[in-house]
């Protein structure tokens, strides 16, 4: 395959007047923009729908912990009846420091608690109902299990998260929808008020068949919650804030967009399509959340054991490698403590996460871009600030000035199977079509993976390849591409590879004199 040189104004042949024209222009734009340039260049303008800074900060927590928990922990049921005896509610050794040292010694930065589920029971002593942690045994009936989470995950800095089923099984009122909307309202006033910072309210629209019909008055809904919580983030099939992915896998789509139409989503009537990818044309900004469990159910079953850590891993690239959320459930038991077996299993894929991802090949490579934002010598927008973690900086290339390149040079043949990208989301979404090449045997490029959309992080896998450079080139975009980081990655251990990591698709060849010539060619064209 031949490599592109770029293009270079000393290839022009002009004719003598012509030449002397295109001289003096030059340096006429040159000593004006010697005048000007003392200015730096201004940031790009964000591109529309962005984020607001909680669904910024959402996102910036990557993972969070869902624990189901209530009487059908001791009922061994998924759906209760909102008929169990509230006298089984008792788990006698309940330590919710232990739910968020979990969460947090394995990287997720929020937990979520079913506060009250479809069976109606409340974890809180509500005021509005007997059904409640007030009328079981454990702590005799003076327990409050909302309360001991809100004050574990604050001393810990943890962040916290509450469910409030609608579907209620239990109660009275459900189907009366003046009646049942005013109560909902009550108790979800009373989680928001009593228990200091909630970061996000999750809420569905699962429900039985031939259950009573009735009317949510969502929007009154949300008014509260925002009042009442300003930095919460709504979860529901269609946002506000955060949207179900639209399935319970923990998969998104490949192509996934923060962009969506909240007008074209129904909560509880999901078009699961429409979900998982988002909507390049969506006017809203609201972001997939991907919520699925450790084990088979969602609430503890001694029958049910978890996932394997390659497993987890899985689910991670496909949620959080896709622009998501990973929104994982790990059930507390009847004793109120997370399984020894769930730890174990979680450790293992912190260590997985680790030991792929802590390490960036392309941290010594040399990087440059087809072109850069104010210039080569413009530091705020240069190609080399992909190599520094987070989305707070990043390259830029001149505007409107493709094509969009980077190139990592690493000096010396490295092998590798991933490689993630992340987009500065807080400019908007951009990307919608990209494709990665390496430098082969012959010195010329072979693709090794293509994708469309990127958003917060992708994670690319592929057959190991061993080479001496790299490029991501970027096809098609909302508008200019900005690229916030760029890692290249080992992972030995996914169980979804394409192929054996063994082998390497090129060896023994030595491309450094092609990455050096790009290189070259390429800061010269940035920089003029
Ligand atoms: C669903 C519920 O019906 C399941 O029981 C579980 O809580 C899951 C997270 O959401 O809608």
């Amino acid at each position: 395959m031949e490599i592109k040189k770029p293009n270079h104004p000393h290839q022009y042949h002009l004719p003598n007047p012509t030449r002397i024209i295109f001289i003096l222009i030059t340096i006429l734009s040159h000593s004006t923009t010697t005048t000007t340039t003392s200015f730096p260049k201004p940031p790009p303008i964000p591109i529309l729908p962005l984020p607001t800074s909680h669904q910024l900060s959402w996102q910036l927590s990557e993972m969070a912990l869902f624990l189901h928990f209530g009487t059908n922990t001791f009922t061994d049921s998924e759906w209760g009846t909102g008929q169990a005896d509230p006298s089984v509610f008792n788990p006698t050794r309940l330590n919710a420091t232990q739910w968020v040292t979990v969460a947090k010694e394995n990287g997720f930065s929020r937990v979520i608690l079913t506060a009250k589920h479809h069976d109606g029971f409340c974890l809180w002593p509500s005021d509005y109902t007997d059904y409640c942690v007030r009328s079981s045994n454990w702590r005799n009936g003076s327990g409050d299990v909302v309360g001991d989470l809100a004050m574990a995950a604050r001393e810990n800095g943890v962040q916290l998260g509450l469910y409030l089923s609608p579907w209620d099984r239990h109660e009275g009122v459900y189907g009366k929808t003046l009646e049942y909307n005013e109560y909902y309202m009550a108790q979800m006033t009373e989680l928001l008020t009593r228990y200091g910072n909630v970061n996000e309210v999750w809420l569905d629209g699962a429900k039985g068949e031939g259950e009573k019909d009735m009317e949510y008055f969502f929007e009154n809904w949300f008014s509260l919650i925002h009042q009442l919580q300003p930095s919460a983030v709504i979860f529901s099939d269609a946002g506000p804030d955060v949207r179900w992915v639209g399935d319970e896998g923990g998969y998104a789509s490949t192509t996934c967009w923060s962009l969506f139409n909240c007008s074209n989503a129904a909560i509880g009537n999901t078009d699961s399509r429409y979900s998982q990818g988002g909507d390049q044309l969506g006017h809203d900004w609201v972001p997939p959340e991907c919520d699925v469990s450790i084990r088979p159910g969602w609430f503890w079953h001694s029958s049910e054991s978890p996932k394997s850590a390659t497993e987890l891993l899985e689910l991670y690239y496909n949620s959080v490698g896709r622009n998501c959320l990973l929104l994982l459930n790990v059930p507390p038991n009847s004793s109120g403590l997370i399984s020894e077996e769930d730890v174990k299993v979680l450790r293992e894929f912190t260590d997985l996460r680790r030991s792929i991802f802590s390490h960036n090949v392309a941290k010594t490579a040399i990087v440059s871009a087809s072109s850069t934002r104010g210039g080569y010598n413009d530091t705020r927008f240069a190609a080399r600030l992909i190599l520094d973690e987070g989305i707070f900086t990043y390259w830029a290339p001149n505007k409107n000035k493709s094509p969009w390149e980077i190139y990592l040079d690493f000096q010396e043949p490295v092998s590798f199977n991933v490689v993630q990208i992340q987009e500065p989301i807080q400019m908007g979404q951009r990307i919608a079509k990209f494709h990665v090449d390496v430098v082969n045997e012959d010195g010329g490029w072979s693709e090794v993976f293509n994708g469309t959309t990127v958003g917060y992080r992708r994670l690319l896998r592929f057959q190991m390849v061993k080479t001496q450079g790299l490029r991501l080139v970027i096809d098609k975009a909302r508008a200019d591409p900005l690229v916030a980081y760029l890692g290249v990655h080992v992972d030995t251990v996914s169980i979804n590879r394409a192929v054996k990591c063994n082998t390497s698709l090129f060896s023994n060849f030595n491309g450094s004199q092609v990455l050096h010539q790009i290189v070259h060619n390429h800061t010269r064209v940035s920089s003029i």
